[in-house]
Parts: C-alpha cells; structure tokens; sequence
C-alpha cells in the first residue's frame, strides 16, 4: 500500500518521545486572563534572561512594524496597556488583525522592541507589584522546571498565538521580512551524521543550514510534506518551500546520528537526532530535536517530521 501524509506521520513514532509539556503548558497558560498572560511572559522573559541571551531582530525584521510601533509610543500608558491585553484576548482591532499577518519573527521583534520600552519607561510597564494569580504562578514554576529549548519554545508560541485570528480575516496579506540570502558556496558548512549516508537527508541539513531555499525544496516530492514541531503538516512542494523563505532563516542544525531502514515500495525511512539553534537565541539554547524522513524510490522527501524531544535521552533512541 502506498504511504499517505497520515500514514507517514507515525514512522518512528514508538521511538520518539516529544516535548508534550510544551503543549500542556500552553493550554493552562492560554487559561490565565490576559492582565495575567502578559505579567506571566513579562517575569518568565525576565527569568530566562539571567541566563541565555536573545539577539536583537535586524533591521529587514524591523521595518514591517515600524509603523505599528510608532503609533503605539505616541499612546498614553492606559491606552497601550489596553492594546497589549487586547493582542492577547485576539480582539478585533486595527492594531490586532495588523499583527496577524506578520511572521513570526516580525512578531517576535515588535515584543522585543516593546519589552525594551517598557524598561525604559517609554511603554506602560507591568504594575509595579504585580501579583500573578495562583494559576499563573503553578504555570511559571513548571515553566521554570522545562529544558531551556523547551522553554524557549512556549514562549514564542505564546507571542505567535496572540493578535486577531486569520481564520476569520477573509482575504489578507501575510507579511514577512525579505528572504535571506544563500550563504556563499565558500562559507558552507557540511554536516557528518553517524550512520546515514544518504545523499537527500545530508543535503536537506547543509541546504538549510545554508539558507539555500532553493536547492533544498528540490528534494522535496511534488506531494511531499513537512511537519514542524506541534504543527500539522505543511502539504505541498510550494507551501513548504514558502515556509523555508518565511520561517526558515539562519537556522543552525548539528545533526549527529540516525538510522536507515528499508520501508515499503522503495522508499526508506530514516530517523535523525541532534541539535537545533536559532538565530534568536544562537549557541545559548541547543534545542534536542529529532527528524523522521520518508524518503520515495526517487529518493525525494515525501514527508519530514521535525520533533522537539521530551530530553537529551531522546536522542540516543534511534530504534523503531
Ligand atoms: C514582554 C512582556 C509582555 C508580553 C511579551 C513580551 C516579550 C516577549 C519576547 C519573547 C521572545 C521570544 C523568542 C523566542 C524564540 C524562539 C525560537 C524558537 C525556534 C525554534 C526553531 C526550530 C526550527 C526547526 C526547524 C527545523 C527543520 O529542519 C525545518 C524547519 C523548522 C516580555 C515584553 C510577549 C520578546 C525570541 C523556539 C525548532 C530543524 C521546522 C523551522
Ligand atoms: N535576531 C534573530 C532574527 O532576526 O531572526
Ligand atoms: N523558526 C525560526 C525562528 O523562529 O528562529
């Protein structure tokens, strides 16, 4: 029987344990009210930078929410105070649906942005005394308990996750900085990964690593899918290749070993495991990821599964 993108979805699935707490976290969080949501991200940010630290966005990351930006600072501090919990209760406002078509490096910038001019005392502050509800409270400490990677991870989606939501935006542009440029062919890196050898997976890990999008989507089957972590699967040579240029950019994958297998009508499966950066973050947070490849009889990816695992223990578990 040929492989579907459902079927494909459970290979390796046995032997991949993911980061569940992740999820779990973020549906207590997305009980907490919005006062509460915005003190919560305020002390957990506040916590973690005493001990990783996020790069400043670029400038291209920047330009999209100047605007957006600039209209919030001439506020007063009750009205921008309002916008934030509006942006978390997904409230349909100008300044909400605005921010739902951003990318979510757009939106990470605006908050870093906003963070900044709070402790500068240019945007409304969390009150000074601010007590966390008992609930928000249990969520910060079991927060406080996860993996750095994991960590990190809550927190962008709990910034992805607010604004108005798209689904009930008919027609809209989404907006995304300019795509990043391959890296110069001198300047590559090339991954080794103990026990795999096929051509397709070692160059999806250079060609991402590399930025270059364009060489990398044509390893993708037509039909082929990618799942990130948490997410239903991106469908689609153009949808994925999309995704790379809008999501994908300086991202730093040190993939260390993995398993080949023989599956049915010619195609393999492989499982890969190893470590993941991102620009946000670089060398400070290495996230324990794993990758479950389905690759066709063409040897073309027809679905790539990324996993953030429960623990680094994960990355020893390459059986099926
Ligand atoms: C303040 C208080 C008020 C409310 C808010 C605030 C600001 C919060 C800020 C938060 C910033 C958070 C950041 C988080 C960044 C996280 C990045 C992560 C990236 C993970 C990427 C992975 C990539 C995996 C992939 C691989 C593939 O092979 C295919 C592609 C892909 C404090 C003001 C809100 C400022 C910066 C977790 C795992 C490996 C699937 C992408
Ligand atoms: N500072 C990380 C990024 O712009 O993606
Ligand atoms: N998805 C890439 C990043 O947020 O850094």
């Amino acid at each position: 029987m040929p492989y579907t993108i459902d079927s494909a979805r459970n290979i390796f699935s046995s032997s991949t344990l993911t980061a569940d707490a992740v999820p779990a976290l973020t549906a207590r969080f997305n009980q907490l009210s919005a006062e509460d949501q915005l003190a919560w991200i305020w002390f957990a940010y506040l916590e973690m930078g005493k001990t990783v630290t996020v790069a400043a966005p670029g400038a291209a990351n920047m330009q999209f929410a100047e605007p957006t930006l600039d209209a919030i600072k001439a506020m007063e501090f009750q009205e921008q105070s309002q916008m934030m919990c509006d942006l978390a209760n997904h409230a349909d406002t100008e300044i909400c649906r605005t921010y739902a078509t951003w990318s979510p490096n757009i939106k990470l910038g605006f908050w870093f942005k906003l963070g900044e001019w709070m402790e500068q005392g240019i945007v409304a502050p969390i009150p000074e005394g601010y007590k966390l509800s008992a609930n928000a409270n249990a969520v910060l400490s079991t927060l406080q308990g996860l993996e750095s990677g994991q960590q990190i991870t809550a927190l962008r989606n709990t910034v992805v996750d607010m604004g108005f939501d798209t689904g009930k935006m008919g027609n809209f542009k989404s907006v995304s900085e300019p795509v990043t440029p391959p890296t110069e062919m001198s300047k590559r890196t090339k991954v080794n990964i103990e026990g795999i050898s096929n051509s397709t997976i070692l160059s999806y890990m250079n060609l991402l690593n590399a930025n270059d999008f364009d060489e990398l989507i044509k390893l993708f089957a037509e039909d082929g899918a990618l799942q990130p972590p948490f997410k239903k699967p991106i469908v689609g040579k153009d949808k994925v290749y999309q995704f790379f240029k809008e999501e994908c950019a300086n991202l730093k994958l040190a993939p260390e070993r993995g398993v080949e297998e023989s599956a049915e009508d010619g195609y393999t499966q492989t499982k890969v495991t190893g470590k993941v950066q991102t620009p946000w973050f670089g060398a400070d947070v290495g996230m324990n990821m794993s990758w479950r490849f389905l690759v066709n009889s063409e040897n073309q990816i027809f679905f790539v599964a990324i996993d953030l695992l429960a623990s680094p223990k994960e990355l020893l578990k390459l059986a099926r």
